[in-house]
């Protein structure tokens, strides 16, 4: 038994290593300068170190084939201590530690550098979402997917509200803590970590909270959405509009039943040559889940257009757009949604969203569970879905 056990433990490794596949989180294909300058550093040291590897192993069959034991060989000389080789393993290694240092150093600066102009992105890491903020596009926000313009210079400045989490997408660079901001004295700035980096590729990079922060740490994604410039500016002015209620004729006319002043014929008639075109009629689900919404959410979560007061959870603008749901845990689909609104906890434990079943929220902000029918979580799912 015991003869076959190597060669098919090296079988196997050699299977595994034959799996490897695409790795949406490897740190060896960078997308970024950031990542581009950590990746040289890590490929340079790795030849050198192949290439010292090989000189040992080469001096190393040297001397087990020159000196092995033979039937009539002497007893070999014996050493006891030799300055010479002290010194030299002494200096080797210390020169191979200086050899390191130098580009590391070079690097830790190159990548500190502050962008003359940059696009300045706010990270606000929370117990298990991750929130980001465009204070220089009018304050819009969103949440756990990040929209990002390529070849721009982008500055993330980074911080928490709870407790200390860890902002890291390897193929863009990083990782860096987001710590809660303390109080500083007057007259200095609030102490916020910083990325900087240029986005050379189009695409979706994935990360992942690196920092312990809690029950759902591991359950923390984050998704980065590199796009043109172009596309990145349409995004921010779709985020900006929302989704604001449409008003349809009908309710128009229905309004003037309810003592409004009614439209002049002319008036009505102008309306239908306008040139801009009416609204297209509301359906009566997306009323009623905008008002189930407005009644059971809208005090932690926001949607421009309909409602921005809650900003203690996730943005939701756009949500039907956005790939995943809850931090990148669930796919985007609305049984996610029903799934996730009548039982988060059960899908993110911890998670600090009520359910059907239970209150939630973070203390002092705690909520009762939801009133709601399964019918009507459908409803506010698909209210949800429609968000594009
Ligand atoms: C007490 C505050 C609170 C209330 C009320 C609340 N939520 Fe949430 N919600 C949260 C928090 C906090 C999260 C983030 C949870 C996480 O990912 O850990 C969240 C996450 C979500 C998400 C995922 C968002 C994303 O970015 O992926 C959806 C969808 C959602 N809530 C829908 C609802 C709906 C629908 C209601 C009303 C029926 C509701 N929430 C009521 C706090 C709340
Ligand atoms: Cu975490």
């Amino acid at each position: 038994m015991k003869s076959v056990r190597l060669p098919l433990g090296l079988l196997g490794l050699a299977l595994l290593t034959a799996c490897a596949g695409e790795y949406p989180q490897s740190s060896i294909s960078p997308t970024t300068d950031f990542a581009d300058t950590i990746h040289g550093l890590y490929v340079t040291i790795f030849w050198w170190t192949m290439l010292i590897l090989t000189g040992v192993w080469i001096v190393l069959a040297y001397i087990l084939v020159k000196f092995r034991e033979r039937p009539d060989s002497p007893k070999p000389k014996q050493i006891h201590g030799h300055l010479g080789m002290e010194i030299a393993w002494t200096i080797g290694p210390a020169l191979i530690v200086v050899a390191i240092a130098i580009p590391t150093i070079q690097a830790v600066f190159a990548t500190q550098e502050v962008p003359e102009e940059s696009l300045v992105v706010e990270v606000i890491g929370h117990q298990y979402w991750w929130e980001f903020r465009y204070p220089e596009n009018g304050g819009l926000v969103t949440a756990n997917e990040l929209h990002i313009p390529m070849g721009t210079p982008v500055s993330l400045r980074i911080h928490s509200d709870d407790v200390i989490h860890s902002f890291w997408v390897p193929q863009l660079g990083g990782k860096r803590d987001a710590n809660p901001l303390r109080q500083v004295p007057e007259g200095q700035d609030l102490k916020y970590n910083w990325i900087h980096f240029t986005a050379q590729e189009t695409g979706t990079f994935m990360g992942q909270c690196a920092e312990f922060c809690g029950d759902s740490h591991s359950l923390m994604g984050i998704r980065v959405i590199v796009e043109t410039q172009e596309e990145f500016d349409a995004w921010l002015g779709d985020l900006a509009a929302g989704h604001p209620q449409t008003v349809t004729q009908s309710q128009a006319l229905n309004a003037t039943t309810e003592g409004l002043p009614a439209p002049t014929a002319p008036a009505l008639a102008q309306e239908e040559t306008g040139q801009e075109e009416a609204p297209p009629a509301e359906d009566p689900g997306t009323v009623e889940g905008r008002n189930l919404f407005l009644a059971n959410c809208s005090a932690c979560h926001a949607i421009n257009g309909v409602s921005e007061a809650g900003v203690i959870a996730p943005n939701l603008t756009l949500l039907g757009r956005r790939s995943s749901i809850a931090a990148g845990l669930l796919e985007n689909n609305v049984d996610n949604l029903v799934r996730w609104i009548g039982d988060p906890q059960s899908v993110k434990p911890g998670a600090l969203m009520p359910g059907l079943e239970y209150q939630g929220g973070r203390p002092p902000v705690v909520w009762p569970a939801f009133n709601l029918t399964p019918d009507q979580v459908r409803t506010v799912a698909n209210y949800l879905y429609s968000l594009r």
